[in-house]
C-alpha cells in the first residue's frame, strides 16, 4: 500500500532530478516540470478543463487474491494401463488345502464339540441329531428358525425318532407335518406323503380349522392350529 501511494512521488523527484542536471534538454522532455529561477508567484489562474485520462505507467501487479471456493469434482478417468504381473509370493505353492495332519486335529474337534452338544441338549438317532431352542413360536418362525440355522422342523420317520423328539422336547412341540395343501391329507415339508404316524386317540379332528400337527407330551399327535405357539424342535443331519 505504502509503495502505491509513493511512487508518483517517487517518480516526480526522478524528473527533478533529471531536470537540474540539464535543463534545456529536459525541458522537451520533462513537460510537467518547470524550470529556470523561481518568479514571484502571481493570482492563482481560473480552473483549467478536466484532462484526459493520463497515461501514467501502471502499478505493480498486487498479491494474488484470496483461493476461490473448490470446484465440482471432474468425471472419472481413463482406467489406467494394467500393470506388469507381479513377483510369486512366498506362498506360491499354497493349493488351498491344510496339511493332512491339520485336517484331521480340527474333524475330531468339531466331532467332540458335536458330541457335547448332543450330549448337552440334543439327541441322535440314526444320521439326524434333534435340538431345540427351548422358545415357543407359531408354526411359521419355527420353520424359519430352523432354516436359519440349515435345519429342518424335526419329523419322525419311526419310533425312535419320535421318542427322541419327545425327550428332546420334554414338553409340547410342532412337527414338520401339514395338510395345509390338501385338507385331511398330512404330509412332511417336502410335500412327501407319511410313511409313520402316531396320532393320538380321535385325532386328527381338524377341529375349527387345525393344519398343523403337534407331539403331545405322551408322544402322541394331535391337529392344531398352525397359529398357537408351541416348542421349535429342529432337525439336522448327523
Ligand atoms: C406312539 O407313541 C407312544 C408314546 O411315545 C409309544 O409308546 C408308541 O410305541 C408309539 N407308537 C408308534 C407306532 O410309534
Ligand atoms: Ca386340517
Ligand atoms: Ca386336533
Amino acid at each position: 500500500m505504502f509503495l502505491f501511494s509513493s511512487l508518483p512521488l517517487l517518480l516526480l523527484s526522478v524528473m527533478t532530478a533529471c531536470c537540474s542536471e540539464n535543463c534545456e534538454e529536459v525541458q522537451k522532455t520533462c513537460h510537467m516540470i518547470t524550470c529556470g529561477s523561481p518568479g514571484i508567484n502571481g493570482l492563482p489562474g481560473a480552473k483549467g478543463e478536466k484532462g484526459e485520462p493520463g497515461q501514467g505507467l501502471r502499478g505493480l501487479q498486487g498479491p494474488p487474491g484470496k483461493l476461490g471456493p473448490a470446484g465440482n469434482p471432474g468425471p472419472p478417468g481413463v482406467p489406467g494401463v494394467m500393470g506388469p504381473k507381479g513377483d510369486p509370493g512366498e506362498n506360491s505353492h499354497y493349493d488351498g488345502d491344510l496339511p493332512a495332519s491339520e485336517t484331521e486335529a480340527l474333524r475330531s474337534e468339531l466331532d467332540r464339540i458335536k458330541q457335547w452338544l448332543i450330549f448337552s441338549l440334543g439327541k441322535k438317532v440314526g444320521k439326524k441329531l434333534f435340538f431345540t431352542s427351548g422358545e415357543k413360536m407359531p408354526f411359521e418362525r419355527v420353520k424359519a428358525v430352523c432354516a436359519q440355522y440349515r435345519g429342518s422342523v424335526a419329523t419322525p420317520r419311526n419310533a425312535e425318532e419320535n421318542t427322541a423328539i419327545q425327550n428332546v422336547a420334554k414338553d409340547e412341540a410342532f412337527l414338520g407335518i401339514t395338510d395345509e395343501e390338501t385338507e385331511g391329507q398330512f404330509v412332511d415339508l417336502t410335500g412327501r406323503h407319511l410313511t409313520y404316524s402316531n396320532w393320538s386317540n380321535d385325532e386328527p379332528n381338524n377341529a375349527g380349522n387345525e393344519d398343523c400337527v403337534m407331539l403331545l407330551s405322551d408322544g402322541k399327535w394331535n391337529d392344531i392350529s398352525c397359529s398357537v405357539s408351541h416348542l421349535a424342535v429342529c432337525e439336522f443331519p448327523a
